[in-house]
């Protein structure tokens, strides 16, 4: 189920916030947030894992891990999405800098996603479960991120989703996305 989606248009493309499973998302591709390994894991990647079976686990496999901040796709098997990309965030106390590492998993994911010709893309709080990233400023810089990159390719057409896994975290989107909408109106 999909609760409360909102959505603001930007250029060509679109920013949704709504509290839902990414595992049930039917969008071209779902952002796994995972570990270095890529091997799977808990939380929201987990879930991702068990959705999509074992085949993605045999492609991560492949991949050789992933540095932090860096995004790797792969197919997504029995998920509706036809691609994951996986990317992983910042360990909040580990990271020197936590916020360019966040801004850099988002920004990474998106150019992936533009170079696979991806027209839609779910992204989780990344970094905001088990890696400890205070979720007032992950959706913030998570926010500011997504904005920059649609103003840096105005030209693509890309519908986002922000998929929020419960009302704290829908919460915490809301207060910049309703500060957006009236930015917006004003430019
Ligand atoms: N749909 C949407 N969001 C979800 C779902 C879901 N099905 N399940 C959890 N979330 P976390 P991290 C939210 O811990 O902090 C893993 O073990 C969750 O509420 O999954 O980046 C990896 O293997 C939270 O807001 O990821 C790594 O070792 C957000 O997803 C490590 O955890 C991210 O929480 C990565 O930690």
């Amino acid at each position: 189920m999909i609760h409360n989606p909102k959505t603001i248009n930007v250029n060509n493309s679109s920013i949704t916030i709504e509290i839902s499973d990414i595992t049930l998302s039917t969008s071209d591709c779902i952002v796994n947030a995972a570990n270095r390994t890529l091997l799977g894991g808990g939380g929201v990647d987990g879930a991702i894992h068990r959705a999509a079976g074992p085949d993605l686990l045999a492609e991560c496999k492949e991949l050789n891990g992933c540095n932090t901040g860096e995004a790797k796709i792969t197919k997504g098997y029995n998920l509706k999405a036809r691609y994951v990309i996986h990317t992983v965030g910042p360990i909040y106390l580990y990271s020197e800098n936590p916020e360019q590492d966040l801004r850099n998993c988002y920004l990474n994911c998106l150019d992936l996603a533009k170079n696979n010709d991806i027209h839609s893309i779910d992204f989780p709080a990344i970094s905001c479960g088990a890696y400890g990233y205070p979720i007032e400023e992950a959706s913030s810089i998570a926010y500011d991120a997504i904005t920059q990159w649609i103003k840096n390719n105005e030209d693509y057409h890309l519908k986002i989703t922000c998929s929020c896994f419960n009302e704290e975290i829908y919460e915490a989107y809301q207060k910049y996305f309703n500060y957006d909408i009236n930015h917006f109106r004003k430019h």
